[in-house]
């Protein structure tokens, strides 16, 4: 027996989640075979939309103005005002350092010049392979747009499996906006109309099935809106019920419900333009009280929301929630919101995501939380050494495997 005490609970747990292999659950990032969609290197971390947003804070030139400009030009004029003007102590300006830093580079010289010749002396293929080892993420779920152009023309010509790179549905589109999208099905070869008929719903199944299987999903996603209610009249609603669960059921895949982003409340920031709002967890608990046979992946944008998502997740076997979201995902948040979960969900949960869109980003993403989920770790192992519970290594090993990587896959198979 390892049994591990006061002494050296800091270390095993500090070792432990540095060791621990992460699958990531939720990200923006692509597989090589996607080309140019993959996003690396220093001006994509710079022009990430949280800087962008942030940048705007400080300069009044024409949001149009900044779009005009190249990457580069943007990248440059970001960094003079959030670096350079301002201490980048924001999350997201940390974790440019961040990244930089892990890669061995002086973030003390401030030489962005530098940090560009680093990475133009990469290939795309060599720096993906340092970034997953440095970061020690074993596989990354992607978020897979089958209305997005350029991704479905990969999906139908050129795919090329990665075992890094998990495939998962995303439809929001089809969802959020099907009075705009009903044509392009149709164009595809659907049988749809716009009116949710026998038929249209038929072949919305068809559509689920085909691109679910084509692409190995591991789950099906969708961003919701803090409005975001069912049942309820709508196509969103109909879409859902007659559509989304049955064929999630068939293929025993969660349905991952991201709720509360409210889109381009700025539509001159484009990406960095959405906020966020309240949601209504009386949806998440009526979808887990009447389909006992799907499951549900749920994260909410709210800090709100956290407290009876977690409370709602004791209720329900069928629905596992994940992720310090976006707007979450900072230190303070992490923390409070980590701490909340262990205490009322203990090892059942899936406690961070990155939402990385830029490769690099694992890297900082997962360099931050892991530091902050270590901490929260040992305040609870420690509070069981103090009343007299035995723990070893293994154990602590076993519960960080399953809060890094186990609880989702467990999840993923699980037959109800
Ligand atoms: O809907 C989503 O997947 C969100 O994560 C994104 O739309 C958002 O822009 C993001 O990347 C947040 O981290
Ligand atoms: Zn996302």
């Amino acid at each position: 027996m390892n049994i591990v005490g006061v002494k050296k609970l800091k270390t095993v747990v500090d070792k432990a989640i540095a060791d621990v292999e992460i699958t990531d659950v939720h990200t923006h990032l692509y597989a090589s075979c996607f080309g140019d969609m993959l996003l690396w290197g220093v001006d994509e971390l710079l022009t990430y939309h949280y800087l962008v947003a942030e940048v705007f804070r400080w300069v009044d030139i024409p949001y149009q103005q900044f779009w005009e400009m190249s990457k580069r030009e943007q990248a440059d004029l970001i960094w003079k005002v959030l670096f350079l003007e301002n201490s980048p102590y924001s999350e997201a300006c940390r974790g440019v350092l961040t990244v930089l830093n892990g890669l061995g580079l002086d973030v003390g010289s401030r030489d962005l010049s530098a940090y560009r010749r680093y990475f133009s002396e990469k290939t795309m293929e060599e720096y993906m392979d340092q970034v997953f080892e440095l970061s020690r993420v074993k596989e990354v779920v992607m978020t897979n747009d089958p209305f997005d152009d350029n991704e479905r023309k990969v999906w139908l010509e050129s795919y090329k499996a990665d075992p890094r790179f998990i495939a998962a549905l995303r439809i929001d589109p089809l969802l959020n906006t099907w009075d705009q999208v009903w044509m392009k099905l149709k164009d595809w070869g659907y049988h749809v109309e716009e009116d949710l008929n026998g038929t249209t719903l038929e072949e919305i199944r068809r559509f689920l099935r085909e691109w679910a299987d084509r692409m190995q999903a591991v789950y099906m996603a969708v961003s919701l809106p803090p409005t975001f209610a069912f049942p309820e009249n709508s196509s969103r609603a109909v879409i859902i019920e007659e559509c989304v669960l049955p064929v999630c059921r068939e293929f025993n895949i969660p349905l991952a419900m991201m709720i509360g982003a409210k889109k381009r409340v700025n539509p001159g920031l484009e990406l960095a333009g959405d906020s966020l709002g309240k949601s209504s967890i009386e949806t998440v608990e009526y979808m887990c009280a009447n389909y006992p046979y799907n499951k549900f992946m749920v994260t909410m944008l709210s800090r709100e929301n956290q407290h009876e998502l977690s409370v709602v997740a004791r209720k329900f076997r069928n629905l596992m929630i994940f992720g310090c979201w976006w707007f979450l995902n900072n230190p303070s948040l992490i923390d409070e919101m980590t701490r909340m979960r262990f205490e009322l969900l203990g090892v059942s949960v899936i406690p961070q995501h990155s939402d990385a869109r830029v490769l690099d980003q694992l890297i900082y993403k997962w360099a931050h939380s892991r530091r902050i989920i270590a901490d929260v770790l040992f305040d609870k192992y420690k509070d069981l050494l103090e009343i007299g519970w035995k723990l070893e290594e293994n154990e602590i090993r076993r519960d960080i495997e399953k809060l890094f990587s186990q609880n989702f896959w467990d999840f993923v198979k699980k037959k109800l």
